[in-house]
């Protein structure tokens, strides 16, 4: 009997570590690769498993994010489903920062209007292929009430992600710690840890027990990975799908088990050289699983040659349509559509967003630049690090993020 699965992709998220890119737009609306923004992601791994269904929960500054949903994914037919943010005037006092849990309270109409068998909840800010349906088997088969979708990650990043220690089997999660300072490495590799990928299968009415249980208790924070799923821990009910048993068609063994939390400005501009690597670690070519954005009539990209050094030209760069690189030099950079790079100007290893344009003789290197930000003729941006501390966001890393809408002096 064909069961029925409702998805609910969580797009609420603030995205505070990854400002200015987040100043005035929700963390699953912010571009990625070129073409795409976050939460494209997760709604492509959904739809190319076959599951229409799909709800997203939005909240903080969601105007840009709405937008794109509607126009990239519901007027595109791809889903058979609504997209339904969390209007503003519902959320009063403090409940409106409450966290992920009470999202899904708060529409649980959803879900009794849909009566499926099984809700997969997903997070909306990573970079990844997952074929959805194999975890939804594997909880199915586990007869558990909730399924954590987990992965390794270094232990020194174990206090942004649940931290999961497993029975001997390796099935049921055992202990479930969100966020911990002192987690312990695993006994076969010391400098990882097992993590929650954010991503759980539900069993509808173990879901509905949960959140409303939840929503009683005045001292929860209503966080699905603080308070939900603790509590299936503690019943014995809580199954684990290890990330690497998932095959997407298509993969490559070289971005099979690729999965990015793009949750700082150092793992967001990693995530873009993943990307442009000769060969790229997340594959963005692989056309039975592909990642699907908004789709406009932009022109193709153009490279426009003048002679010798003045050459417009782009070495191990993705560029998007609508970009034209006139008399320039992009190397190991992502250049997104309506971007113009003028003659003799020198971008390394950069992100350009969507309408950025930069002036003659400008040289940018190790920047991230949102969206329609001009770069003055001659302006020079990562050359001098400690010049830009003073203008511009720098990251732990030393890449230079100019925000929308920041004018930058020459
Ligand atoms: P975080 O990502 O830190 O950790 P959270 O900030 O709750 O947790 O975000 C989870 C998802 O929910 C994101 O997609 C976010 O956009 C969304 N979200 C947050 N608050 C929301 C709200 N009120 N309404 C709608 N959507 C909301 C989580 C887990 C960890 C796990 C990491 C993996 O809690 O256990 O390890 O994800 O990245």
């Amino acid at each position: 009997m064909a069961r029925k699965v409702l998805a609910i992709v969580l797009a609420g998220g603030e995205g505070k570590r990854l400002m200015p890119l987040t100043a005035d737009r929700a963390k699953p609306a912010v571009p990625f690769g070129g073409l795409y923004r976050l939460v494209d992601f997760a709604l492509s791994n959904l739809v190319n498993g076959g599951y229409l269904q799909i709800v997203v929960l939005t909240q903080y500054k969601s105007h840009s994010l709405d937008r794109h949903i509607t126009r990239t994914w519901r007027m595109s037919n791809l889903l058979g489903n609504y997209i339904t943010p969390v209007p503003a005037q519902q959320r009063l006092g403090p409940r409106w920062f409450a966290g992920s849990a009470d999202a899904i309270y708060q529409n649980l109409n959803l879900i009794y209007d849909e009566c499926p068998d099984y809700v997969i909840v997903f997070g909306a800010d990573h970079i990844y292929r997952m074929d959805p349906r194999q975890m939804v088997e594997d909880h199915i088969a586990s007869g558990a009430g909730a399924t954590v979708a987990a992965i390794r990650q270094p232990l020194s990043m174990a206090n942004q992600f649940g931290v999961i220690d497993v029975t001997e089997d390796g099935r049921r999660i055992r202990a479930f710690r969100e966020k911990p300072t002192d987690a312990q490495g695993l006994p076969d590799s010391p400098d990882e840890v097992y993590a929650s990928m954010g991503n759980y299968v539900f069993t509808t009415q173990a879901l509905i027990d949960a959140l409303q249980r939840d929503a009683q208790d005045l001292s929860s924070k209503h966080d699905m990975g603080g308070n939900i799923i603790p509590m299936f821990v503690e019943r014995g009910d809580a199954n684990v799908y290890d990330f690497r048993d998932n095959q997407v068609p298509g993969s490559a063994d070289r971005d099979r088990g690729y999965w990015r939390d793009v949750g700082t400005l150092d793992s967001f501009y990693d995530a873009h050289m993943d990307l442009i690597a000769i060969h790229p670690v997340f594959n963005l070519y692989n056309y039975e699983w592909p990642i699907y954005t908004e789709n406009q009539p932009w022109p193709p990209a153009k490279f426009v040659h003048g002679w010798q050094e003045r050459l417009g030209r782009a070495i191990s760069s993705m560029v998007a349509p609508g970009a034209v690189i006139s008399g320039s030099l992009v190397e190991n950079s992502v250049v997104s559509p309506n971007v113009h790079v003028h003659s003799w100007a020198h971008v390394e290893g950069s992100v350009l967003m969507e309408g950025v344009d930069v002036g003659r003789h400008a040289v940018i290197r190790n920047a991230i630049i949102d969206k329609n930000v001009h770069i003055p003729e001659g302006t020079e941006i990562g050359v001098d690090l400690e010049r830009d501390r003073g203008r511009y966001t720098v990251s732990d890393n030393g890449i230079i993020v100019i925000g929308k809408g920041q004018i930058v002096k020459p």
